[in-house]
C-alpha cells in the first residue's frame, strides 16, 4: 500500500497538534476571504459541529443498536426483526429531533441457502469440512449436489488462475475446478469452470484465512470460497483426492428500505447527501459495520438540528438498506432519481465503518491516488481536501482509502455526483509505516472483527470514532454552508457585495 502513496498523500505528519479554530466565519467573511474558505460555525458564540457530535453520545446509539441486535437474533440483517427495529430507533431519533424521516421501499433479488452447504472430502479419508472456518457458500452460488467428483486445478501456480476460458481446455467434464483467488472477479473464474463443464468450483484465498465472496449474479454450478490452508492443501493432493459438495439455495423477491431525513431549510437545488448503510451481515450485531457510522450520522443530524439555524444547503442523512447484500438500497434510490433531482444533488458523504479496533484514517481517494480507485466525478478531490485540512490542523496523519466501490457512495459516482467519505478500515493488512502513523499492529487487519460475531462494543477503537466521528462533523458543516468548491455553487444567487477598501477616511484608487 505504501508504494501507493506519493508523499502528497500524507497530511499532517509535520504540523502541530489540536487547536481550536478561529470561528468568525460571517457570510461576509465566505465570499471576501480569497483562496481559503470560511468553514466555521455561523455564529462565533457555537461550537463547531466537529466538538457538538462527541464519542459518547455515538457510543451511547451504539449501546442502543446493539441491545436491539441482542434481543432480535444476535444481528440487524436486511430483512430481520433487528433491521426492522433499528429503523425504528432512527427514525424516533430523528423525529425527537425535529426531523421527519421518510422510508424508500424497495425490492431485490435475495439469495439465501435453505440447508447448510457441505463440503467433505470421501477420499483419501473421510473429513468434513467446516462452513466459517475452511469454507463459506459464495453468495449467488448455484445449487447442486456433487458426490465423490474428481477435483481439477486449474493454473493455480499463475496469478490469473481461472480467468482465462482457454485455462480450462482440457478440462474433465464432471470434475471440481480448483481455483485461486486473484485478477478477476470470482464470477469470471466461476463461469469459466461451469461453461468447461465443471459440477462445481472451489475459489481458495490467496492468503491464509477464510474470506467470502459473491458470484455476483446467480452461477449455474456450486461455488465455495475456500481458506488459503485449505485451499493449499487440496491443490497439493488432487490426485487421489474425491469431493463432496451440497449447496441448497434459493433466489426470492424480497423488499426492504432506506430511511432519509432532511433538513427543513436549506438550498433545496444543492442538497448534500450524508449516509452510511444501516444494516448489518446476519453473523452479527454489526456495531463497527456500520454501527458506527449509522450513529455518527444520528448523533451529526441530531447536533446540526441543535444548532437551531438552517445549513444554507439542505442536508439529507440517508441509513442505506441491504448493503451487505449488494448496495441495494442507496443503488435503487440514486437510480430512482429523476434527472431534475439527481441534478440537484451537490455531493455524497459516505460513513461505512469509522471504529475500526486497529484503525487507520482514511479519506475516500477523490483525487484517485490509489490505482485501485475507481472513477470518481471532478469535486470528489474538493470533499477530499475537506477531510484531509481537517486532520492535518488537528496534527492527524491520514490517507487516501481506496475508491473501491464497495459502499454506498458507488452509485453516487456512478450518476456524477462528487462522492467521498471516511473509513477507519476493513479487511486490509495494516503496513508497520501505518502502524507508526495510527498506533495499533502492523500485520493485522484493520478490524479483525468484520463481518463476524464479534463486531460488537468491546471491539470498537473509540480512538477512531472520536477522530473520524470529528473530521466527518465538519465535513458537514463545511459543505452545508458551501459547495463551491466541489460544483462551483455559492449559497446565494445575488454575487457578493464587495466592500471597497478603505484607508482611513479616503477611498483608495
Ligand atoms: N462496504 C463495507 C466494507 C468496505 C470495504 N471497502 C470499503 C471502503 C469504504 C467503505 C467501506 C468499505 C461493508 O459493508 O462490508
Ligand atoms: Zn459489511
Ligand atoms: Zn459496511
Amino acid at each position: 500500500m505504501r508504494s501507493h502513496l506519493s508523499g502528497r498523500a500524507l497530511h499532517g505528519v509535520h504540523r502541530s497538534p489540536h487547536r481550536r479554530r478561529a470561528t468568525t466565519a460571517g457570510f461576509a467573511a465566505l465570499f471576501l476571504t480569497a483562496g481559503t474558505l470560511a468553514s466555521g460555525p455561523a455564529h462565533a458564540d457555537e461550537l463547531p459541529l466537529s466538538e457538538m457530535v462527541t464519542a459518547e453520545a455515538i457510543e451511547a446509539h451504539l449501546v442502543n443498536l446493539n441491545t436491539i441486535a441482542e434481543y432480535n437474533g444476535g444481528n440487524r440483517a436486511t430483512n430481520t426483526p433487528g433491521y426492522d427495529v433499528a429503523a425504528l430507533y432512527v427514525e424516533d431519533q430523528l423525529e425527537r429531533a425535529g426531523y421527519e424521516p421518510y422510508r424508500h421501499e424497495y425490492e431485490y433479488e435475495a439469495w439465501r441457502t435453505l440447508t447448510p452447504t457441505v463440503l467433505a472430502r470421501t477420499t483419501p479419508e473421510k473429513t468434513s469440512y467446516e462452513e466459517g472456518e475452511h469454507f463459506e457458500t459464495m453468495s449467488y452460488s448455484g445449487s447442486g449436489s456433487v458426490r465423490g467428483a474428481k477435483v481439477t486445478a486449474v493454473a493455480t501456480d499463475t496469478a490469473e488462475s481461472g480467468c482465462l476460458p482457454e485455462q480450462f481446455a482440457d478440462f474433465p467434464e464432471g470434475h471440481i475446478a480448483l481455483v485461486k483467488r486473484g485478477s478477476c472477479p470470482f464470477g469470471e473464474k466461476v463461469q469459466n469452470a461451469a461453461d468447461a463443464g465443471a459440477s462445481a468450483a472451489l475459489v481458495y484465498n490467496n492468503e491464509d484465512e477464510l474470506f467470502t465472496g459473491t458470484v455476483g449474479t446467480e452461477s449455474d454450478v456450486p461455488a465455495i470460497g475456500v481458506s488459503g490452508a485449505l485451499g493449499e492443501e487440496l491443490n497439493a493432493s488432487t490426485r487421489h483426492l474425491r469431493l463432496k459438495v451440497e449447496v441448497d439455495a434459493s433466489i426470492t423477491t424480497e423488499s426492504s428500505y432506506s430511511i432519509l431525513a432532511d433538513t427543513p431549510g436549506g438550498k433545496d437545488d444543492n442538497v448534500v447527501v450524508v449516509g452510511g448503510h444501516l444494516d448489518s451481515v446476519e453473523d452479527g450485531p454489526g456495531i463497527n459495520d456500520n454501527g458506527s457510522g449509522t450513529a455518527f450520522l444520528l448523533e451529526t443530524a441530531r447536533q446540526l438540528a441543535a444548532q437551531g439555524e438552517d445549513p444554507n444547503n439542505k442536508v439529507r442523512f440517508a441509513f442505506w438498506g441491504t448493503e451487505e447484500s449488494g448496495l441495494v438500497g442507496s443503488t435503487e434510490y440514486v437510480e430512482g432519481l429523476s434527472e431534475q433531482e439527481l441534478d440537484d444533488l451537490a455531493l455524497y458523504l459516505n460513513f461505512d465503518m469509522i471504529g475500526s479496533n486497529n484503525y487507520g484514517r482514511f479519506v475516500l481517494d477523490g483525487r484517485m491516488e490509489l490505482p485501485g480507485s475507481v472513477g470518481a466525478p471532478s469535486g470528489s478531490g474538493a470533499i477530499a481536501k475537506v477531510f484531509e485540512d481537517y486532520f492535518e490542523e488537528q496534527g492527524q496523519v491520514s490517507e487516501p482509502g481506496e475508491l473501491s466501490g464497495r459502499s454506498d457512495y458507488l452509485a453516487f459516482m456512478v450518476a456524477g455526483i462528487p462522492s467521498g467519505g471516511l473509513f477507519s478500515g476493513g479487511d486490509g493488512t495494516k503496513t508497520e509505516e501505518q502502524a507508526e502513523w495510527y498506533g495499533g499492529e502492523a500485520g493485522k487487519t484493520f478490524d479483525p472483527y468484520y463481518h463476524t460475531p464479534d463486531d460488537n462494543l468491546e471491539n470498537i477503537n473509540w480512538d477512531s470514532v472520536a477522530e473520524l466521528s470529528a473530521a466527518g462533523a465538519h465535513g458537514v458543516e463545511f459543505l452545508a454552508e458551501t459547495t463551491l468548491p466541489v460544483n462551483g455553487v455559492v449559497p446565494f444567487s445575488a454575487p457578493a457585495e464587495v466592500e471597497p477598501l478603505r484607508k482611513g477616511d479616503a477611498w483608495l484608487r
